[in-house]
């Protein structure tokens, strides 16, 4: 497969890409804009791109909102409590077919990567059975990572460690977390220091979802950063949506981005996610409810942008379309700077692929995975004003997606 007329994000020109198989074999510079040869791909002028990645999503809750009944007060914590009830009318199939038909929306957005949480806070672990299953047989479609993922506490809820480790056995990808949840500092604590064992006996990565909340002590964030410190893994090791930090006041925070940048983690943010359930105890001033992307990324960590639901009992809207996020966080973050804008789609790409630890499974480079998008614009400020999409997405060297985009004519 032979794609012409593409631009590449960094580079001058327009560039040539040849795919053979399931691999990119070369990339080479055209000079100019050349008229399409029958079978070949045009991407005209636009940027060919590695695939969109969503970091972090929870497949397994995804499509249950209102069931059984809605989130009336935007809280996390009702979140929480709404999705403990539809958990009990969970079944394999239910689980699977929901996650597969949100699949297909990420798909359709130019998604290839996905990790998501999965709650194994369940003695019966099915949905995490379901989830595995839809791993294997998405291959086509997506690398998926599951994370085991404790909703309702590693030490406050039953048999919690063992669970974790269950889950383990059964071959998750990534081990999570939520201290903010457990019912004591205590528990938040010691539930780190478990899950970073277990993670380090077993070899896999980390994601926490860590203080999830307003409340400024929370302070976990500390707890898990000095562990990957010390251990050597801050690489492996992912903080999500770390939204207190939104509330820290700069004293604290100017000592704890100095162990970050040692520690050298990794952090998702989800501000859709994070406008829409944070802020809910305010009245005015109302704060904003996310973590401070702007400054992570200042201050050189790696930060990266997700979805985290789509309709859930957590956040009732959402498509798949991960640009959507990232126009929100942007706004949100005061990221709409000139330099930001030039660079916006790290967010979604390359800095998620850092946090997944994808490795060189990842990029547009000889060698690599034949895994790209053509996009609708020629750079990330365009694809960003104009609220581009994906106009075909490329998996395994062949056509996974293809989007016509709408036709408008003015008249008059
Ligand atoms: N569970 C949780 O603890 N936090 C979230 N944002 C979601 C599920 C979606
Ligand atoms: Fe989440």
């Amino acid at each position: 497969m032979l794609i012409v007329n593409a631009r590449l994000r960094g580079k001058n020109g327009v560039f040539s890409l040849r795919l053979h198989g399931e691999r990119i074999a070369a990339i080479d510079a055209q000079g100019a804009l050349l008229p399409a040869e029958p079978g070949q791909l045009n991407a005209e002028g636009n940027l060919v791109i590695a695939p969109f990645i969503e970091p972090h999503i929870h497949l397994d809750a995804t499509l249950t909102a209102g069931e059984p009944g809605w989130n009336m007060s935007g809280t996390l914590f009702e979140g929480i409590e709404l999705w403990g009830k539809r958990k009990a009318t969970v079944t394999h199939e239910d689980t699977k077919r929901r996650a597969r038909t949100t699949i297909d929306m990420l798909v359709a957005h130019g998604i290839q990567h996905v990790r998501s949480h999965v709650d194994v806070t369940d003695p019966s672990l099915l949905a995490l059975k379901a989830l595995l299953e839809v791993r294997d047989e998405t291959r086509h479609l997506v690398d998926l990572q599951i994370v085991a993922f404790p909703q309702e506490g590693i030490e406050s809820f039953e048999n919690g460690r063992s669970l974790m480790e269950q889950a383990v056995e059964l071959g998750v990808d990534v081990i999570g977390g939520i201290p903010h949840f457990e019912n004591t500092r205590e528990q938040g604590v010691s539930s780190i220091h478990f899950l970073m064992d277990l993670a380090e006996r077993s070899g896999c990565l980390v994601d926490v979802h860590c203080d999830e909340t307003d409340d400024p002590h929370s302070r976990f964030l500390e707890v898990l950063a000095e562990q990957a410190r010390q251990r050597g893994m801050g690489a492996r090791v992912t903080a999500s949506h770390t939204t207190a930090m939104g509330s820290y006041d700069n004293a604290y925070c100017s000592k704890l981005f100095r162990l970050l940048k040692q520690s050298a983690i990794n952090f998702v943010s989800c501000p859709t996610e994070s406008i829409h359930l944070q802020g809910r105890f305010d009245t005015y001033p109302k704060r904003r409810g996310l973590t401070r992307v702007a400054e992570l990324d200042r201050a050189g960590l790696n930060v990266c942008f997700a979805q985290d639901s789509i309709v859930d009992p957590w956040y009732p809207l959402g498509n798949g379309n991960i640009l959507r996020i990232l126009e929100a966080g942007l706004h949100i973050c005061h990221m709409l700077g000139y330099e930001d804008l030039q660079r916006g789609l790290d967010l979604i790409t390359d800095n998620s692929a850092r946090t997944l630890n994808l490795g060189d499974g990842y990029g547009l480079e000889v060698g690599r995975p034949a895994n790209l998008l053509i996009l609708s614009a020629p750079n990330d400020y365009e694809m960003l004003r104009t609220q581009g999409h994906a106009l075909v997405s490329i998996r395994h060297g062949k056509v996974l997606m293809e989007r016509t985009p709408a036709r408008v004519e003015v008249f008059g």
